[in-house]
């Protein structure tokens, strides 16, 4: 055995599998030994503590380029620091096409931006917007053998969608080549149309947002994705999933036998439609897209979190400032929702949420809680068991949480660039206390105390979920 240089003792370590007690050894950044009595030059006591795998959030945005302006308050460098803060070590934002540009473009810019300042590792989902033969023929199939083996479609938004026929001329790549797709489940002509009529009637306050794209308008989309997605044999993942509409869509597919994955964020289970009406433009804070629903939504999604039908829970954190020209004030203070940025920040309270919520009231164990924010998106974007995982090999990527520590969340605790939270004043019990990223104490009693630039970029595999099932349309 490899002599540990730093050894985690005495503390409950959890993973997808199991919950033991047991020290963690660790050398050269990985982990090298689980067992008892572990020895080691430097030492941290974890007695009363629970050692878990660090997060990877598979679903967030940062200094991503907006076609309308409006400019996103985290880059790699704020957006790790508060990913990290808040118990995450690895994340996977989105490298975006722009359209008229090449999707190769998009992920060199994006390494650019992220080289330097990035302080957990990271790998980028791709966003294909412009569907080229160029796209199709070269560079997708380049880019998914080169590490970036999955990439988001969207249904709506019109810089960025994608009809049927585009759809599933990339999801073909997909199946052929191994890469995983995740899409945006939203019928842009429906939201349009609703738009139109609530423009026309003057309402145009943020919570007609909600009122522009109801559940059946995710329903319909996400259930066209799974079709499109069962013509072609490949599996899909369905994104930022809000309620019980779609929730069904996903269960019936899953129960036929389709490879059907899906994602729920914090916003559908602590937030509702009710929190756009807040006083005058207050409502746009807790503005995104799908719309968080009702109180029986939350429901739904937490039931669909217990029974299984959601693989992964990511925070789509997406961060624009309030009080700022160029976040959510972008048209100004009195702006109609449509010119309104979408999204809501995150990244940081993902965990302790979930875990307060979830594992604290009881309504998931700490096996599920590690498989839907660490475990699981680790596996279906092809970083497992390197990420996601305290096992021998694995990079020693751990937080140390505090399960018996209360806070109340409010902006000033948190390490985002974002001047407000939609979770100001929510109390949760637990919370990471320390953090560690390939064996290196990152995160010391909360706050931050690594290097600016020390995260690295990771290639993902061709994730085995993504596998079809080989029964469907083969072209
Ligand atoms: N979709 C996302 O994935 N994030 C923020 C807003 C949106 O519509
Ligand atoms: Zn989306
Ligand atoms: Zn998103």
């Amino acid at each position: 055995m490899t002599r540990p240089d730093l050894v985690i003792r005495n503390g409950t370590v959890a993973t997808a599998a199991d919950v033991i007690s047991c020290d963690v050894g660790i050398a050269e950044g990985r982990i090298v030994a689980l067992g008892e009595s572990l020895e080691a030059d430097q030492v941290i006591d974890a007695a009363g503590k629970l050692v878990l795998p660090g997060g990877v959030d598979s679903h967030l945005h940062l200094d991503q380029p907006m076609g309308d302006g409006s400019v996103m308050a985290d880059g790699f460098r704020s957006g790790t620091i508060s990913a990290a803060c808040g118990g995450t070590t690895t994340v996977i934002p989105f490298a975006c096409q722009v359209k008229g540009n090449t999707l190769r473009h998009a992920v060199q810019d994006y390494h650019a931006r992220a080289e330097g300042k990035a302080v957990v590792d990271y790998a980028f989902h791709l966003i294909i917007s412009d569907v080229t033969a160029q796209v199709l023929g070269q560079e997708l199939p380049s880019l998914i053998d080169e590490g970036y083996t999955s990439f988001k479609i969207y249904m709506t938004y019109d810089d960025l969608k994608l009809n049927d026929h585009q759809i599933l001329d990339v999801l073909s790549i997909a199946r052929r080549d191994g890469a995983m797709a995740m899409v945006h489940a939203e019928n842009s002509e429906c939201i349009a149309w609703l738009t139109e009529k609530l423009e026309l009637a003057g309402d145009t306050a943020p919570h007609f947002h909600a009122a522009s794209r109801p559940p059946v308008v995710e329903r319909e989309a996400t259930h066209r994705a799974i079709s499109l997605a069962e013509l072609v044999d490949v599996p899909v993942l369905i994104v930022h999933v809000s309620g019980q509409e779609a929730i069904e869509q996903i269960r019936w597919a899953q129960n036929r036998g389709f490879r059907v994955y899906a994602e729920t964020c914090p916003q559908y289970l602590f937030l509702t439609a009710e929190d756009l009406h807040k006083d005058g433009f207050e409502g746009a804070k807790c503005m995104c897209s799908p719309p968080p629903r009702d109180k029986d939504s939350q429901e739904a999604v937490w039931r669909a979190l217990e029974n299984g039908t959601f693989q992964v829970f990511s925070s789509d954190h997406a961060p624009f400032r309030y009080d700022d020209p160029k976040g959510k004030m972008l048209q100004g203070a009195d702006a109609k929702f449509a010119y309104i940025p979408n999204g809501v920040p995150g990244v940081e309270t993902r965990l302790p949420l979930l875990f307060s919520e979830g594992v604290g009231k009881g309504r998931i164990d700490l096996r599920r809680f590690v498989e839907l924010t660490s475990a699981n998106p680790a596996r279906i974007y092809g970083l497992y068991p390197k990420k996601g995982t305290i096992a021998i090999g694995a990079d020693a990527d751990i937080t140390i949480w505090d399960p018996d520590k209360e806070v109340e969340i409010t902006n000033d605790i948190l390490h985002h660039n974002v001047d407000y939270t939609p979770y100001e004043g929510i109390r949760v019990r637990g919370w990471p206390e320390t953090v560690l990223s390939r064996g290196e104490v990152i995160v010391r009693d909360g706050e931050f105390c690594g290097a600016e630039g020390r995260g690295k970029f990771l290639k993902c595999e061709k994730p085995d979920p993504a596998r079809p099932k080989g029964t469907g349309t083969t072209l």
